[in-house]
C-alpha cells in the first residue's frame, strides 16, 4: 500500500485506482451525519425480481441527485438534494477532485443486509465514484473481475470512512459488502457518482 492523496491510503490493485481514508470525517461529524441521515433520508424498501419472483432488496435505499439512474432493472427518480447531502457533496469533491450529481444511499439495517458482487459499470456512469460510510463497520471486498491469480482485497469500512474507485477500477474489478452473522450496528453508506449525458 502507498499513499498518494493527501491522508488517503491507495490500495494494492492492479488496473484500478483506489484510494481509502479510514478518518475522512471526525467522530463527531460522523456521529451527527449518521444521525441526521437517518432521520432526513427517505429511505425506501425496493423489490426486484429475480428467479421469477418479486423479492425485497437486503437494505433499503434512496436516490438523490439531478438525474435519475437504473440499475438491477430498477428505475430510481432522483429526490431533490438535501442541505446534507450537498454540504457532504462539496466535500468529498474537495478531497477527490472528481464533480458529482447524484447519491445512491444504503442503509444496512443488521448484518444480514448487504450488496452481492458487482461493478458500477454502466455506460452513462462516469469513472470517478466516492463511498462514504456512517455506522456499524462491516467487511469490504474487491475482486479481479478475470484474472483469478490476483487475491480478493479485503477492508474493512469504518464509521466516517471516504473510499474512493477512480480510473478503470469498475471495468477490472467488483465489489461487494458481505452479510455478517457478527451483531453489527445500522450503517449508512453514500456513493456520490456522475450521470452522464
Ligand atoms: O455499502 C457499500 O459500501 C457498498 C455500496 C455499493 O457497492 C454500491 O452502492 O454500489
Amino acid at each position: 500500500m502507498k499513499t498518494d492523496k493527501q491522508g488517503f491510503i491507495q490500495l494494492d490493485m492492479p488496473e484500478a485506482e483506489v484510494y481509502y481514508a479510514p478518518n475522512f470525517f471526525s467522530k463527531d461529524e460522523s456521529n451527527l451525519y449518521l444521525q441526521q441521515l437517518t432521520e432526513e433520508v427517505a429511505w425506501q424498501q425496493e423489490e426486484i425480481k429475480m428467479f421469477g419472483k418479486q423479492l425485497p432488496l437486503p437494505r433499503l435505499t434512496a436516490w438523490y441527485g439531478d438525474k435519475g439512474y437504473t440499475y438491477s432493472g430498477l428505475y430510481n427518480a432522483p429526490q431533490p438534494w438535501l442541505p446534507i447531502l450537498l454540504e457532504l457533496k462539496k466535500r468529498i469533491e474537495a478531497a477527490s477532485g472528481d464533480r458529482y450529481n447524484s447519491v445512491l444511499l444504503n442503509y444496512y439495517r443488521h448484518g444480514q443486509d448487504s450488496m452481492g458482487w458487482h461493478a458500477d459499470d454502466e455506460k452513462s456512469l462516469g469513472p470517478g465514484i466516492a463511498s462514504v460510510s456512517f455506522g456499524g463497520e462491516r467487511g469490504f471486498a474487491f475482486r479481479h473481475r478475470k484474472r483469478k491469480d490476483l487475491p480478493t482485497v479485503k477492508l474493512t469500512l469504518q464509521h466516517g470512512s471516504l473510499l474512493l474507485m477512480q480510473g478503470t477500477t469498475q471495468q477490472h474489478w467488483h465489489h461487494q459488502l458481505p452479510k455478517t452473522s457478527r451483531p453489527i450496528a445500522p450503517r449508512i453508506n453514500l456513493t456520490f457518482r456522475t450521470i452522464m449525458g
